[in-house]
Parts: C-alpha cells; sequence; structure tokens
C-alpha cells in the first residue's frame, strides 16, 4: 500500500484543477496582456481565477493580491521590501519574527540583519506556541514590520495572528503573517482582523507548484519585486503565469468548499491516530489540539532515530518526514522541538505526519501498524533506549 502523509511539504493536484490548467497550455497559450484574439481567450479566464482567489481570502477589490511563483518568493518579498523602504532609509531598524518562522523568513530576516536591521526573535512556549503578549513587550517606536506564521509547518501550532495583528495595528507597526499552512485548513479571512501583507501558495492546497501570492492591504507600501512590464500592476512583471493562476483559482475554490471536512473529518481521523500513538509508552505530541491545525501531528518516540523511522516507513510505502522537506538533507534535529527546549535525544525522534483531504481510514490504519511494528524493531536495537533510565522525565507532556 502506498500512503502519502507529508501534506504540509507538499499535497496532490486536484484533478479538477489539473482539468481546468489543461486547455492553456497547447489549446488558449495567447499572452493574457496582448491585445488580438489570442489573449482574449485567455483574460476571461485569469480574471475569474483572480476572483476566486479575492473570495477566498475575503480580499476586498481595493486590496491588491499578487501573484508570485511561491511562498518563499512572497516571504522574500515582504522583508526585503521593508528592509528597502523603512531600515535603509533610516525610518526605522528593527523587525520582530518567532524563532520558528519557515526558513524562508527566517533566511531573509538573518539576511536584512547583516544589511544592519535590528531583528527580534520571539521564542515559543513549551506547547510550542507564540505568546501574543511578546510581540508587545518587544515592539518598539522603531519598528518596521512584525512577521508571525499563521500555522507553523511542523507542529500544525496556530499562533494568535487576530491579537497580534491588533496589537500591531495598536502601534502603528506593520503585519505579515505567512498562511502558508492555514489555507484549507483554518477560515482565513484578511477582513476578520487587523493585517497588511500575507502569504499563501498553491500546492499546499491541492494547487500546482510554481505559483503562490501575497495579499497586501490597500494603501500599504511595497517596493515592486521585479521591476519590467506592467504586469500585476507593475509591482511584479513578468508574463503571466496563466495556467498556473487558473489552476490556484480553481484550488483556492475548492479548500474553501471543503474546509469543514477538513475542520472535522480529516481531524476525526487525525485525533484518533494520534490517539493511538500516545498510548505506545515514551510518545509525546507538543501542542494541545485545541491550539493546532486539522491534519498535522509531530509525535517523537523516545529512543528512536527519526530518519530511521522514515526508513521502516518507507519501505512498507508511506511517506512521512521527520520536519521541513526544505531542512531534511541535513540530519540536524528538528527545529521546533529544539525551540521547545526538548531535551537532544528527543528533538532527533520527531515524525510529523501531516493528512489531506485524500487521506483516508484505511490508510490510516496501515500506517499505524507499520509505526507500531517500526517503534518495537528500532527501540529493540536502540542503544539510547536501552540505557535510557526508567521513567526518564522528558520534560514534555501527552495531549
Ligand atoms: N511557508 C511555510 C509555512 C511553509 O510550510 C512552506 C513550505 C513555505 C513557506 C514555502 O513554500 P513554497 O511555496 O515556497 O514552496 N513548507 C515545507 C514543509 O514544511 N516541508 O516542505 C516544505
Amino acid at each position: 500500500m502506498k500512503v502519502y502523509l507529508d501534506n504540509n511539504a507538499t499535497t496532490i493536484v486536484d484533478p479538477q484543477v489539473k482539468a481546468v490548467m489543461d486547455p492553456f497550455f497547447v489549446e488558449k497559450y495567447g499572452n493574457p496582456n496582448s491585445l488580438h484574439a489570442y489573449a482574449g481567450e485567455t483574460h476571461p479566464h485569469l480574471k475569474t481565477a483572480m476572483e476566486k482567489i479575492y473570495a477566498g481570502l475575503h480580499a476586498p477589490k481595493e486590496d491588491l493580491v499578487v501573484i508570485t511563483s511561491c511562498a518563499t518568493e512572497s516571504n522574500n518579498w515582504v522583508l526585503k521590501s521593508i528592509y528597502f523602504e523603512y531600515i535603509l532609509t533610516g525610518r526605522k531598524n528593527h523587525i520582530i519574527v518567532s524563532e520558528v518562522e519557515h526558513p524562508s523568513v527566517m533566511a531573509t530576516a538573518k539576511f536584512i540583519e547583516s544589511m544592519g536591521c535590528r531583528v527580534t526573535y520571539l521564542p515559543i512556549n513549551h506547547e510550542g506556541l507564540i505568546e501574543a503578549q511578546s510581540v508587545r513587550d518587544n515592539i518598539t517606536s522603531k519598528t518596521a514590520l512584525v512577521s508571525i506564521m499563521w500555522a507553523n509547518n511542523e507542529t500544525g501550532a496556530i499562533f494568535p495572528v487576530e491579537e497580534i495583528g491588533q496589537i500591531c495595528e495598536d502601534n502603528r507597526v506593520l503585519f505579515h503573517t505567512d498562511a502558508v499552512q492555514a489555507i484549507g485548513k483554518l477560515p482565513v479571512d484578511v477582513q476578520s482582523f487587523p493585517v497588511d501583507y500575507l502569504t499563501f501558495s498553491a500546492h499546499k492546497f491541492h494547487g500546482p507548484k510554481g505559483v503562490g501570492g501575497l495579499y497586501i492591504k490597500k494603501g500599504r507600501e511595497l517596493m515592486p519585486l521585479l521591476h519590467g512590464g506592467s504586469q500585476m500592476g507593475g509591482y511584479r512583471s513578468g508574463t503571466l503565469n496563466v495556467a498556473g493562476i487558473v489552476g490556484m483559482g480553481k484550488a483556492m475554490e475548492q479548500a474553501i468548499d471543503s474546509l469543514d471536512y477538513e475542520m472535522e473529518d480529516v481531524k476525526e481521523m487525525r485525533d484518533a491516530f494520534e490517539d493511538e500513538l500516545l498510548k505506545i509508552k515514551d510518545t509525546f505530541v507538543v501542542t494541545p489540539r485545541e491550539n493546532r491545525t486539522p491534519n498535522t501531528t509531530l509525535i517523537s518516540f523516545r529512543g528512536i532515530e527519526g530518519e530511521s523511522m522514515l526508513w521502516d516507513m518507507n519501505r512498507a510505502g508511506i511517506g512521512a518526514s521527520t520536519g521541513s522537506a526544505c531542512a531534511s538533507e541535513d540530519l540536524e534535529a528538528n527545529s521546533v522541538m529544539e525551540a521547545i527546549g526538548a531535551d537532544d535525544d528527543l528533538a532527533h525522534t520527531a515524525i510529523r505526519f501531516s493528512l489531506s483531504r485524500y487521506t483516508t481510514q484505511e490508510e490510516m490504519d496501515y500506517t499505524l501498524d507499520v509505526v507500531k511494528k517500526a517503534v518495537k524493531r528500532l527501540r529493540a536495537i536502540s542503544s539510547s533506549y536501552a540505557y535510557a533510565p526508567e521513567g526518564h522525565e522528558s520534560g514534555l507532556s501527552a495531549h
């Protein structure tokens, strides 16, 4: 049996999404910005897709949604734009990010730090959560931007973006949120709380890879990313990725339509799976379920190297991960586990299972069986587990 449980890394393209994209390669290939009938064949489809994207975010018409190539691009763009508009000009000198942002925010923050910007990296607490108060405590009159993700890709932890957005507005500080792991898993409405910039990416919600976006509230400053033509209002030039945008529009529409299923049925499957895993001795989940996206569980198995577990699962046809694919080529401990303060031994044992609306109960039953066997096998040959004192405290609680 083949089971895909790495949906936080990427998702299968929904066949209906693929179907709406297909005509835009061979049949309708006109550049939508041209002035002939070929353009006329593509332009209306782009418009409809953009309407679906606006509707999915509840973005009012006067706000801007710029299509990018991925979330990494959107995140880079916001931070570098802030650097050019606010830091380099001397208007402000400081930004705040969390210490568990995706590498596309983290590495960009480090980059602008090397260029002279002061950066505060907010810690997470022992449950893997950000406390809004810590944002309030660190804002100064020189803070230009707060960038805190909506939901963490490793743990699924949901951060209090509504409260943080309000704190930012009260202090006249811009607020950006990376909502990559929120779309399709949580209700997302840019009008329900103060948010100035919001990042998303189609391949995380059953759309194609290579297309994402950045929402920008009306009137917020943003340096054009790619200078050139007039596409995307001049903010990001380059011939538009018509098939990708059309696909993302459809995927966004479906993500909204299947939100209830995701929040109820997928969650139920995830919870039942997690309950069973937590019955195994010395297993730990950090973030409480009520503060987590419905599809994710990051679970530690004391005494088992994460990569060994992945190997056993992979041989049984199951794809999961030890954390973000962006950092999976090294054998470092899971960064979120480290940020929580888990001991080094435990930080190496975390496995992320991320489900989707395509996941079936049969697949989860099969996975449970494989994992249970792998735990037995790997603990039997694990020196660290054998030597762990009985009742060894992890500092983490099971939920
Ligand atoms: N932001 C978050 C929160 C993410 O989870 C990811 C990808 C990105 C940005 C980057 O998205 P992209 O559109 O540029 O690809 N996260 C993961 C992950 O957790 N495992 O592999 C990729």
